[in-house]
C-alpha cells in the first residue's frame, strides 16, 4: 500500500535521483493539505451512516428501477448489499484521502470488482452515480465546515468511478 510520500520516494529511487524541485513542491502540497485531509476523514467517520443513507436515497430517487422487481437492488438482501458497497467505497475513500494516494483503492477495492459485478448483474452506471453522489455530499459537508479548498476530495471518488466505469466499456 502506498501513500503520497512513499509513492514519490519510489519514483525517485527507481532512477536513483535526489528529490528535485518538483518533488519538493509535491511534498509541500501534500503536507499543506494534511490538516484538511484529516479533518475531512474525521467528518466522514462521524457521518458515514448518514452520508450513505442520503446518497442511497438520492440514487434510488434518480434510478427508481433499481428497487423494482427485476432491478438489481430489489429485495432486502440486495438493497442492503448495495448500501454496504457504498459504505465500502466511502470508508476506503477516506483512507485514500488521508494517504493522498489512490493505491489503497486499487489494492483493496477495485481488484476483481468489475468481474464480480458483471457476474452478479450489478449495474456499473448507477454504482458510479452513487459514488459521485457521495463525493458531492462529502464536499458539501467539508465546505459547510469551512474548508476553503475541497478540490482534493475529488481524487478517490473519481478514481473509483473512472476505474469501474471505463473498464466496463
Ligand atoms: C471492500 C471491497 C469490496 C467490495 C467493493 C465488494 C463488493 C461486492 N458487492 C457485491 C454484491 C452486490 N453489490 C450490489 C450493489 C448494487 N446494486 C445496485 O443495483 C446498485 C447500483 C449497487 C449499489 C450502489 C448488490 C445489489 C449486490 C448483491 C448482488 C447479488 O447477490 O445478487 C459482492 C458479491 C458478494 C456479496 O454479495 O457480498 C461484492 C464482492 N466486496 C468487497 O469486499
Amino acid at each position: 500500500m502506498k501513500d503520497a510520500v512513499t509513492s514519490l520516494i519510489r519514483n525517485y529511487d527507481v532512477s536513483g535521483r535526489y528529490f528535485d524541485r518538483a518533488a519538493m513542491d509535491a511534498l509541500q502540497s501534500y503536507f499543506k493539505s494534511g490538516n484538511d485531509r484529516i479533518a475531512v476523514a474525521t467528518m466522514v467517520t462521524g457521518n458515514a451512516a448518514a452520508i450513505v443513507k442520503t446518497a442511497g436515497a438520492t440514487l434510488f430517487e434518480t434510478v427508481p428501477e433499481l428497487l423494482r422487481p427485476g432491478g438489481n437492488a430489489y429485495t432486502t438482501r440486495r438493497y442492503s448489499a448495495c448500501l454496504r458497497d457504498m459504505d465500502y467505497y466511502l470508508r476506503y475513500a477516506s483512507y485514500a484521502l488521508v494517504a493522498g494516494d489512490t493505491n489503497v483503492l486499487d489494492e483493496r477495492v477495485l481488484q476483481g470488482l468489475r468481474e464480480t459485478y458483471n457476474s452478479l448483474g450489478v449495474p456499473i452506471g448507477p454504482t458510479v452515480m452513487g459514488i459521485q453522489i457521495m463525493k458531492d455530499v462529502v464536499k458539501a459537508i467539508a465546505m459547510e465546515a469551512g474548508i476553503a479548498d475541497v478540490g482534493f476530495i475529488d481524487a478517490p471518488f473519481d478514481h473509483l468511478a473512472r476505474d469501474l466505469g471505463e473498464k466496463n466499456l
